[in-house]
């Protein structure tokens, strides 16, 4: 069975919770359990942490042994060159995902780290950009 894991940045584990204009409603825990409901040939691990050095740790940790990352590193997207070369440096392929289109808002978001390192990048779908992610594994 195939071993994908989503990584969510900074502030995801509030959504559902706050600004549901722009992030939707729903909970990642919620939307979750139902993406592990209907894919269940794959193991679909969840790590979320506000730290950026703890996303970098689990990056390392699961990029040699892993079949695929879905990595939403939400504000360090933009700042982290940290989290781009460690994206660089690992061997599983990394889907990069957003749940806005970051083109559509402030200028500072159409700056990637972590694009010129992903396999692929999936933009402005809503939560439904990880089930795309995780179809390009299918
Ligand atoms: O659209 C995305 O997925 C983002 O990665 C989300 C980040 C943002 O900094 C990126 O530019 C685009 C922000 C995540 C904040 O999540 C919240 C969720 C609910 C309430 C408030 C913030």
């Amino acid at each position: 069975m195939k071993k994908l894991i989503i990584i969510n940045g900074p502030n995801l584990n509030l959504l559902g919770k706050r600004e549901p204009n722009i992030y939707g409603s729903l909970s990642f825990t919620e939307f979750l359990d139902e993406i592990k409901a209907k894919y269940t040939h794959f193991t679909i691990d969840y790590f979320q942490s506000n730290i950026e050095g703890e996303l970098i740790d689990k990056l390392h940790e699961v990029g040699f042994n892993y079949d695929g990352v879905i990595l939403n590193a939400a504000a360090y997207t933009h700042t982290s060159i940290g989290i781009g070369d460690a994206v660089s440096a690992i061997e599983t392929p990394v889907i990069e995902v957003h749940i806005s289109n970051t083109f559509s808002r402030e200028d500072f978001r159409h700056v990637s780290y972590v694009s010129p390192n992903a396999k692929g990048v999936i933009i402005g779908f809503g939560l439904q950009s990880y089930e795309l992610a995780i179809q390009s594994f299918l």
